[in-house]
């Protein structure tokens, strides 16, 4: 039983959608119908990320994102779950579960740490952490309780106004074969370049410009996939 298994059991992370509400809406689509197309092309794991709304328009976009996935799934007899994650906001995650939802939390390394989101949040969510260096990988491995890393910047983003400069394909696989946790890699993927990532032992690729601001999420989640390869 490989480490996917153990910790994202039935899921699927090839492609991993983050949103964007201000790049969802630059194109005039919320960010539920640009998640509901995005999963019926094959992103299958969501993180809800917006960091300039409150708590309480963050859980109601969270309901919106669950209930357009579970709709979707229904839709297009996707049998695999799709793992709902939100970006930090371990309060509201606590607030949905405790309501009989199932939402999965991602961190950074300067949010709450993961053992104490896993603390907060009890046994069955996922927690995902971004990290880009050895150090973290070992802390996050350490605690026992973090499911899934996202490596990056892969490449410059522009999406992520703090991001560093891109790390390139080739730290990539030295940080994913260290990892010792299924991770994706983030930042900058596109079409284009996600060939240049097959192979680098990640278990998938992690975007939101190119699918946020794709005319066509679901062509975009489609040709995503068929780029990296799977
Ligand atoms: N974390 C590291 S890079 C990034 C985040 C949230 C943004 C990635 O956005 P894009 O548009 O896929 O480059
Ligand atoms: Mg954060």
């Amino acid at each position: 039983t490989s480490a996917l298994d153990v910790r994202l059991p039935g899921i699927d992370p090839t492609l991993y959608l983050v949103t964007d509400s201000a790049q969802c809406a630059s194109v005039n689509r919320s960010v539920a119908a640009t998640v509901a197309e995005a999963v019926a092309g094959g992103a299958h794991v969501v993180q809800v990320r917006d960091k300039d709304v409150s708590d309480s328009e963050f859980l109601a976009l969270t309901l919106e994102v669950l209930d357009a996935v579970e709709t979707v799934r229904d839709r297009e007899g996707i049998d695999r779950p799709v793992p709902v994650f939100v970006n930090d906001r371990v309060p509201v995650a606590a607030e949905l579960n405790a309501a009989g939802h199932l939402v999965h939390v991602h961190v950074g390394q300067s949010d709450m740490g993961p053992a104490l989101v896993r603390e907060a949040i009890g046994t069955q969510p996922l927690i995902g952490l971004s990290a880009a260096i050895p150090e973290e990988f070992r802390i996050a491995r350490e605690t026992g309780v973090v499911d899934l890393v996202g490596i990056g910047p892969v490449y410059d983003t522009t999406t992520k106004k703090d991001a560093p400069g891109g790390i390139g394909p080739a730290r990539l696989r030295d940080l994913a074969a260290e990892a010792g946790i299924p991770s994706v890699g983030i930042g900058g993927i596109d079409v284009a370049r996600a060939p240049e990532l097959r192979g680098t032992g990640v278990e998938g690729i992690c975007v939101v410009s190119a699918i946020c601001l794709a005319e066509d999420p679901r062509a975009a989640a489609r040709a995503l996939r068929e780029a990296y390869g799977a």
